[in-house]
């Protein structure tokens, strides 16, 4: 009986297959949030889609992130003064609506002569692939709710192993 659970876990998994699909992006890979990195070659064949996250990592109070509104304010580094600045040294900005997006640092000169910049382009939610079930909540265009779903498909899988556990 005990054989089984690995399969167990694996039907478990299989029917969560779409909450475990969005993607964690580090910034800059192993290099991180910083000046002179060509973080447009880095967006490059990347696929960003709602319930993805992107994560800034740098030494706190070197850098920071802003938001920028729109492909203008990108281009010529100005930041939005309404948008909050994050600056944790480890930002973790979750994507929950579809088109472009854009970020820079606000440190004087950083994005300006440092090209500490980022542009990208958000898809739709990722649901179907790797199931064939048809899928309910395909409206759901918050990024929120998603990162719910996250949650709760987890709890429901160790409850379920838990479960099988004392049953074998
Ligand atoms: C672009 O964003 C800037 C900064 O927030 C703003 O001042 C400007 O009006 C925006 N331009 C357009 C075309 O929306
Ligand atoms: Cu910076």
């Amino acid at each position: 009986m005990k054989a089984f659970i690995p399969f167990l876990v694996l039907a478990i998994a299989a029917t969560l297959a779409p909450s475990i699909l969005a993607k964690e992006f580090m910034v800059g890979d192993s290099t991180g949030w910083t000046i002179n990195y060509d973080y447009e070659s880095w967006v490059k064949g990347k696929e960003f889609h709602v319930g993805d996250k992107l994560v800034f990592k740098y030494p706190k109070g070197i850098h920071n992130v802003i938001r920028v509104d729109n492909a203008t304010a990108y281009e010529n580094c100005l930041a939005s003064t309404e948008t909050e600045t994050l600056s944790s040294g480890n930002d973790v900005i979750t994507l929950t609506t579809p088109g472009k997006m854009w970020y820079i640092c606000g440190v004087s000169g950083h994005c300006k002569e440092g090209e500490q910049k980022i542009a990208i382009e958000v898809l739709p939610q990722k649901l179907s692939s790797g199931s064939e079930r048809p899928s309910p909540s395909t409206s759901a265009s918050k990024g929120s709710s998603f990162a719910h779903t996250h949650h709760h498909g987890w709890m429901i899988a160790n409850f379920g192993i838990l479960v099988m556990t004392i049953i074998v």
